[in-house]
């Protein structure tokens, strides 16, 4: 088929800016082929851009040959661009419609497709990810993605209005932070590196210049599990503050999680809409549960957790049915925490480490760190780290770096429970899991 150069035609329009007051106007829309449809007297084309569809109506008596025929060549999903007038229609979808003067042919799609990007044909997640670029032109998918682009301007929005500066710290490190979590070693010239498990260590000596620092970015997590909460690469949103202890940080991250909630409600209604689902707000303050206390009710409910152990993922969902809603736990064990996290001082076995919890889903974890040397090389001797690795680490504390606090808000997940999602892969562009790697 012969394609169209794009030449000096340029949009002047979203399907959506198409208004009443544009009625006769001249337009020029640009997007993929929805559908075409032949009524008898009339060839109808829907026109999917990133504002949404219209309608070009094509009355087969006043359009020439060569147009008819052009839109008689279109496979869906097809690009194109389409020059006409603006037209009042009540019985278009929009209440207006474009009757075309021209059209161009800028790239064909195959046919036919592997994913029908209408959503009606159901096609199960893997097919979906498969060809990713289709399932994201799906109106569900793409509200998903918008979604996920509001939460972003609104937490920064937040943490800049709370005086955080945003940085961006080294994803390629050379020592592991998160105890539990595994590393994935990459080869870095003649020496081993990992990638970045958190940015634990740089946002914490930021404190020591910036007071207030925040990154949204990639952490790297070489877990085996294949669930639908856990991926190998996330996007976290991680802060950190001087001055401040985990009391004062769980206040932010409870702000935060209610702004968030909130804007997303009034500012993503469409998309909601779209997505089915009816976001309930959160109510502070959050409820506190000690992380004993956690035990126990799960031990009550028959779900037995060792002291010590990390919840995992079944214990987490039933402590979310026994609670319910979003809370915190608190006074973890010091062993289950990573070595940076600060002891309790009149009882060291526990840390004054928090995880907030929305739903049986953890959603964030932090706490008031170690702001002293000699304890922190400590902790790391008993977590079985060599104090020698971190060298470079441990000299900002005889910098006087001063007391800070922060925590890790995972982003995909966030999005997950925002959006009604039951699998974090929905809400990653192109997910890395135990078996995929593409695309
Ligand atoms: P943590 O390891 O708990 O803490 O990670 C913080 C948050 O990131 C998200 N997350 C994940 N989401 C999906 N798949 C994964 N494999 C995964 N791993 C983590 C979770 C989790 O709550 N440095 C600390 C944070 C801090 O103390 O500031 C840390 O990384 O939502």
């Amino acid at each position: 088929m012969r394609l169209d150069e794009l030449g000096d035609w340029r949009r002047t329009h979203l399907s959506n800016e198409i208004t009443p007051e544009l009625a006769s106007a001249e337009v020029t829309l640009m997007g993929s082929v929805v559908d075409v449809r032949d009524l008898g007297g009339i060839k109808f084309l829907i026109l999917r851009d990133a504002g949404g569809t219209i309608q070009v109506t094509a009355p087969k008596a006043k359009t020439s040959r060569r147009i008819l025929a052009k839109i008689d060549s279109l496979s869906k999903e097809s690009s194109i661009a389409v020059r006409g007038k603006v037209v009042t229609a009540k019985q278009a979808p929009r209440g207006m419609e474009v009757v075309p003067t021209d059209i161009k042919l800028l790239n064909a799609a195959i046919t036919p497709l592997p994913l029908d990007p209408t959503g009606r044909v159901k096609a199960d997640l893997d097919t979906r990810l498969d060809s990713r670029l289709l399932d994201l032109r799906r109106p569900k998918t793409m509200a998903i993605f918008k979604i996920r682009h509001k939460v972003l301007q609104i937490v920064r929005e937040f943490l800049v209005s709370k005086g955080f500066i945003e940085v961006n710290t080294p994803k390629i490190v050379a020592t592991a932070t998160e105890s539990g979590a595994a590393l994935f070693p990459i080869s870095y010239f003649e020496r081993e590196a990992f990638l970045g498990q958190s940015p634990q260590l740089y946002k914490e000596i930021l404190t020591g210049c910036f007071d207030r620092v925040f990154e949204i970015g990639p952490i790297f997590r070489a877990e085996e599990h294949d669930t639908t909460r856990h991926l190998n690469e996330v996007t976290s949103v991680d802060i950190e503050a001087a001055f401040v202890t985990q009391e004062d940080v769980m206040r932010i991250l409870e702000e935060l999680i209610v702004r968030v909630f909130n804007r997303v409600k009034q500012r993503c209604a469409g998309e909601l809409k779209v997505l089915k689902h009816d976001l309930k707000e959160p109510n502070p303050p959050f409820p506190r549960i000690t992380y004993g206390e956690a035990l126990k009710k799960l031990d009550d409910a028959g779900v037995k957790v060792p002291w010590g152990q990390d919840l995992p993922t079944p214990a987490e969902r039933r402590l979310g049915e026994l609670v319910g809603g979003t809370f915190f736990v608190v006074d973890w064990p010091t062993e289950t925490k990573p070595f940076y996290i600060m002891p309790h001082k009149d009882d060291p076995k526990l840390c004054c480490a928090f995880d907030l919890m929305h739903e049986g889903l953890e959603l964030a974890s932090g706490g008031t760190r170690i702001h002293q040397e000699k304890l922190l090389i400590k902790q790391l001797r008993q977590k079985g780290l060599n104090p020698k690795r971190f060298e470079s680490h441990l000299k900002n504390y005889r910098w006087g770096l001063p007391p800070h606090s922060g925590f890790g808000l995972g982003l995909d997940r966030l999005v997950m429970v925002l959006t009604g999602a039951k699998n974090i892969r929905e809400c990653v562009l192109f997910p890395r899991d135990r078996r995929r790697l593409v695309p």
